[in-house]
């Protein structure tokens, strides 16, 4: 069973805009404090087929929604650096593509015994859930597995069938019914984490893009 610091609220590391004035307030990026310069650029969603399978045939011709540098990630864990998060609809399903600079490492778990850790990607929205965030985990006997975290995720949303995972990339599937149908996703940033062992560290970031859904 997932427990723990997939279904945790980790207030710590929800740095939203909560505003809507584009101004920060949390110092994660935006230098000025005009108001004036949305954080991050917004882009409307490219429509896909994906099939949840690492395999990246399915995203040919689309662009990477956030690009994210080589070797800014931490010297003390492998599988943790980011290189691009890309976004799709497929209609009923938003899917989310996470790639690295390297393998994914299956010791990010939410288990016992395990290396802690995740693969995260930050959804605020404007449907029921609006700070969601979709983890991605190993687990011994299911494999990869999909959590989430967020104000009023009571859904369905977690397990293997929502992720693909292979080599540097991980694929997410999220039916939009199941979170809502928001219009719009906020500030998006991918992330990875050493989850659950205090104190929280971020190991990567990738950061940031609005989506018009
Ligand atoms: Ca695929
Ligand atoms: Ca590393
Ligand atoms: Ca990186
Ligand atoms: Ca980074």
């Amino acid at each position: 069973m997932l427990s723990g610091c997939i279904l945790g609220w980790d207030p710590l590391h929800h740095r939203v805009d909560t505003d809507d004035t584009g101004s920060d307030t949390d110092d994660t990026g935006d230098t000025d404090d005009t108001g004036e310069e949305p954080r991050c650029p917004t882009i409307a969603i490219p429509s896909a087929t994906i099939t949840l399978d690492g395999m990246t045939a399915d995203w040919d011709g689309i662009d990477p929604a956030i690009e994210d540098e080589q070797g800014d990630d931490s010297p003390s864990y492998v599988g943790d650096d980011l290189r691009a998060l890309y976004v799709a609809d497929g209609g009923t399903d938003l899917f989310l593509r996470i790639d690295l600079w390297e393998s994914v490492n299956e010791n990010f778990r939410n288990e016992d015994g395990g290396t802690e850790g995740r693969y995260r990607v930050n959804l605020p929205n404007d449907g029921p859930y609006v700070t969601l965030d979709a983890a991605v985990t190993f687990h011994e006997t299911d494999g990869w597995v999909l959590g989430y975290t967020g104000s009023g995720t009571g859904s369905g949303l977690q397990g293997p069938e929502y992720v693909g995972v292979l080599g540097s990339v991980i694929e997410i599937g999220v039916p939009h019914a199941e979170i809502g149908n928001p219009t719009v996703l906020r500030e998006i940033e991918a992330l990875v984490e050493n989850c659950c062992v205090q104190p929280w560290t971020e190991l990567d970031i990738a950061s940031c893009v609005t989506v018009e859904l």
